[in-house]
């Protein structure tokens, strides 16, 4: 068995080995795992934590490899950390998320990750959450994480992420009602993705009465990514200057 001291070092140099050896570690809640990510806790850290949330198939994972280009392009190292939450799903969805990520799949300073809850109630967020300061400790600028915005796992995003945004695609109609209470609530962020369809005009300027940002985005061909890096950019830069009054 490996030494403590000797796993968290590697963490620490940015060993992607290590790194998934941890986070598998931690899905299991394993105890020695636990105890590296501990010794973790007192690191620095100045990575960016970005929610990507929203109703199944919005095209979250989509924009996630937009966004992943642009970060790239910017020499930041980017960790993605695909949550499934909905247990019945096969490996099909995780494979599809690796499909569409798979420009980035050859970059050594791309870290994509899926996780599923395996029946853990609450480990989820757990297990997230430790993932997240194992990318941190290894150096990752940028971590996104992408979870299915609906169910009892909705809210929890908040608690892991600085950043929050809440993906839709067009045709939203009545449903925005239903979104006040859950998802616009934790949204910083609303994207309206799959602008090329006829009603996303419609479904923009509806989210526009409730939230004060809403970007529409073509992530298939990346138009609008460009406004969703700024906006997140903005929010993360009011963080800041919060947390500096603050202290
Ligand atoms: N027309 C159109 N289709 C898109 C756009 N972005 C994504 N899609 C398609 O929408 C489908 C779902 O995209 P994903 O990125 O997998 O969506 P997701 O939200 O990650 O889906 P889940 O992880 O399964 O919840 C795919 O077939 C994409 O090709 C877009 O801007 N326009
Ligand atoms: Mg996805």
């Amino acid at each position: 068995m490996e030494n403590m001291e000797v796993l968290k070092n590697r963490i620490t140099y940015g060993d992607v080995r290590a790194v998934s050896k941890l986070i598998t570690m931690l899905e299991a809640q394993d105890p020695f795992g636990n105890a590296v990510v501990k010794s973790l806790d007192s690191l620095p850290s100045q990575a960016s934590i970005i929610g990507i949330t929203g109703y199944p198939g919005a095209g979250k994972s989509t924009l996630i490899d937009q966004l992943t280009t642009c970060y790239r392009a910017e020499g930041k190292k980017v960790g993605i950390l695909a949550v499934d939450t909905s247990s019945p799903r096969t490996g099909g969805a995780i494979l599809g998320d690796r499909i569409r990520m798979q420009s980035h799949w050859s970059d050594e300073h791309v870290y994509i990750r899926s996780m599923a809850t395996r029946g853990h109630h609450g480990g989820l967020a757990k297990a997230t959450g430790d993932a997240i300061q194992v990318l941190e400790a290894a150096g990752y600028d940028v971590i996104l994480v992408e979870t299915v915005g609906v169910g009892q796992e909705e809210g929890q995003i908040i608690d892991l992420a600085q950043t929050v945004v809440v993906v839709v695609a067009p045709g939203l109609g009545d449903d925005i009602q239903a979104m006040k209470a859950g998802l616009l609530e934790i949204a910083h962020l609303v994207v309206v993705n799959k602008a090329d369809r006829s009603d996303a005009d419609a479904t923009v300027h509806a989210l526009r009465n409730w939230v004060s940002h809403v970007i529409p985005t073509i992530a298939l061909n990346g138009e609008g990514i460009h406004a969703v890096i700024d906006a997140i950019d903005a929010h993360q830069r009011k963080i800041v200057e919060q947390h500096t009054y603050r202290s």
